[in-house]
């Protein structure tokens, strides 16, 4: 009985519809009729009038479902050892305190992630820089990068990442495009982000769980998940998604430990899958004092229920190994779905949460992205803030190079699916507003 639930799911979900089969929807008029969850009915049907409820009964309750129904639960040992679990240490292995044009020190840290039976290990490289001019400990940044560490700049010192954990072993002369040398450092406005007096850190996501259906085969969810492949998980069982966003738990510990950095003022932020990963490190662990989506759609900020571009159901089909096998359950039945991404981003309350999204990126539904932050207002009034909600008065989609709200920001920057220097201006503003 065990295997048969995954074994219909994945029957229903991958035999009987192929990827492109799916309907995309990219019509205002044609989004469904839908009823949105109520972040503050609690599932008994009880309102939540004061912030100890919220905290007490109906945030644990919207985490739950979030943990059950879409990114699954991470393996038990892990949720038992808390922060600063001790089967993961840290080395400094490489430092400059002239890096960058002389603007920053540089770090970079080995991550060693130990089997709780085994001699096993996997590592993971995060690499840090720190303005050298702002007085320390410094605010920072942090994301995951798609294609290396050594992708963010062009410093020859930066280790690009474990190849061990990869399925292949690369040869750098092999890189080319984005996954160069330097071939990211768009994404990632370091002059501006130094100039403003913030560090950044960032580290391989596939260091730490690999971005693949072999994902059982390396990484963290080898080491302490899945011993079998990811479509025979139990149906709660992690995806990939809560593996990064508990790597992301642990670069937290590691800040915890740094007096350079300070990890009271840490924005947690990401790029598409890494901005459903950002979403949902922030929703699990309440370290991160800012959180910030870039682009990140479907599963991610934009409300699963509008079924506007990216939908539920083709990203299981597309990334079944992201999300858990439960998730499958509402490829074709949305409104059974208990929870919706407005509630993902009201479990960051009362702290500050930014989403952007990008005009031509309609796959990911800026308007969608853009919803989510609204109806996410009642839980941040419970907390009485006095932070007034600009532009989030109403459900009306601000257009794009319009940054809206305070304590929940929004902007559309013109253009496509990406991370530009328009997008970080407005991530520093925003922190600024509240770590400086
Ligand atoms: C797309 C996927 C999106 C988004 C994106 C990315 O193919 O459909 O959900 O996550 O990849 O991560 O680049």
């Amino acid at each position: 009985m065990k295997n048969f639930l995954p074994l219909v799911l994945l029957l229903s979900a991958t035999f009987a519809f192929a990827a492109d089969e799916i309907k995309i929807n990219y019509d205002e008029a044609l989004v469904p009729e839908y009823t949105l969850p109520d972040p503050l009915t609690c599932n008994d049907g009880t309102k939540v009038t004061t912030v100890e409820q919220w905290e007490k009964v109906r945030r644990p309750e919207i985490l739950e479902q979030f943990q059950r129904e879409m990114f699954g639960r991470l393996p038990k040992e892990l949720r038992e050892a808390g922060n600063h679990p001790d089967f993961v240490t840290f080395r400094v292995f490489e430092q400059s305190d002239d890096a960058y044009h002389g603007k920053a020190i540089r770090k970079q840290v080995e991550i060693t992630f130990k089997s709780l039976t085994t001699d096993e290990t996997v590592k993971a490289n995060l690499l840090i820089y720190l303005p050298k001019n702002a007085p320390k400990p410094v605010p920072m940044f942090v994301g995951y990068n798609f294609q290396g560490n050594h992708t963010i700049t062009d410093e020859p010192e930066v280790v690009l990442f474990h190849t061990r954990n990869s399925l292949e072993k690369v040869d750098e002369s092999t890189l080319e495009g984005k996954g160069a040398r330097g071939g990211s450092s768009s994404r990632w406005d370091l002059d501006q982000i130094l100039d403003a007096g913030y560090g950044l850190a960032t580290i391989h996501y596939n260091d730490v769980a690999f971005d693949g259906n072999r994902c059982h085969e390396t990484g963290i969810c080898k080491l302490y998940g899945f011993a079998h492949d990811a479509e025979s998980r139990e149906p709660d069982e992690w995806g990939s998604i809560t593996a990064w966003a508990w790597g992301m738990g642990r670069v937290m510990d590691y800040f915890e430990t740094d007096p350079q950095i300070d990890a009271k003022r840490v924005a947690v932020m990401g790029h598409s899958r890494l901005g459903k990963t950002s979403l949902w490190t922030g929703a699990s662990d309440s370290r991160f004092a800012i959180v910030i989506s870039n682009d990140s759609g479907c599963g991610g900020a934009a409300l699963s229920r509008r079924s506007y571009g990216e939908t539920v159901h083709r990203i299981n089909v597309s990334f079944p190994f992201w999300f858990c096998l439960n998730f499958r359950k509402y490829n074709e039945d949305l409104a059974a779905l208990p929870m919706d991404e407005h509630e993902l981003i009201a479990l960051m309350a009362p702290r500050p949460v930014y989403v952007a999204s990008a005009s031509e990126d309609r796959w990911a539904d800026p308007n969608g992205e853009y919803q989510s932050c609204f109806f996410a207002v009642p839980v941040y009034q419970l907390y009485g803030t006095k932070t007034p909600f600009d532009g989030l008065a109403a459900p009306n989609w601000p257009g794009a190079e319009n940054p809206v709200g305070n304590i929940i920001g929004y902007h559309c920057r013109k253009g496509g699916h990406d991370v530009q220097s328009y997008d970080w201006t407005q991530y520093i503003k925003f922190a600024d507003k509240y770590f400086k």
